[in-house]
């Protein structure tokens, strides 16, 4: 069923360099109305749940490290065509590939420290919605 939310997490490393009020900024410009919002911090265990699909990568050790190494600021967020619009708003997973004015573009360090999440599809998007935010959460 296609949806008009997306989930979206600020990472620990723009969480950390001061980035959270301009990264919000931006998403609020861009259109997105925020559903649910809050600061916490993954364990290494639920960062390893949250990114199983990438348990056999080579990076999925450190990757488990660098997303509970501080504290991170998911949204689910909600506008017409919300996954696909946000991937764009974000850039390539690589910042040295992302187009100019994206977010990664921006104010990512690095492939892995790359300052945000977006969801891949709709499907994902209200699996990793519920994965933070009860249904009281949600507005
Ligand atoms: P995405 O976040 O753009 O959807 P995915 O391929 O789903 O990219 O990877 C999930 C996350 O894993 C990335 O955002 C990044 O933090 C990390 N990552 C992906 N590829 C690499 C890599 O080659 N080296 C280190 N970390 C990586």
């Amino acid at each position: 069923m296609a949806t008009n939310q997306t989930f979206t997490m600020i990472k620990p490393d723009a969480v950390q360099d001061g980035h959270t009020g301009a990264i919000i900024k931006m998403i609020e410009e861009a259109g997105f109305r925020i559903v649910a919002i809050k600061k916490t911090q993954l364990t290494a265990e639920r960062a390893g749940q949250f990114y199983a699909v990438h348990r056999d990568r080579p990076f999925y050790n450190d990757l488990r490290a660098y997303m509970s190494s501080g504290p991170i600021v998911p949204m689910i967020l909600e506008k017409e065509n919300a996954v696909a619009d946000f991937r764009k708003l974000i850039g390539a997973t690589n910042p040295a590939q992302a187009e100019e004015g994206t977010i990664r573009k921006l104010y990512a360090k690095s492939i892995e420290a790359n300052a945000i999440h977006g969801s891949d599809s709709d499907e994902n998007a209200q699996i990793e919605g519920s994965f933070f935010f009860a249904a009281t959460e949600q507005f």
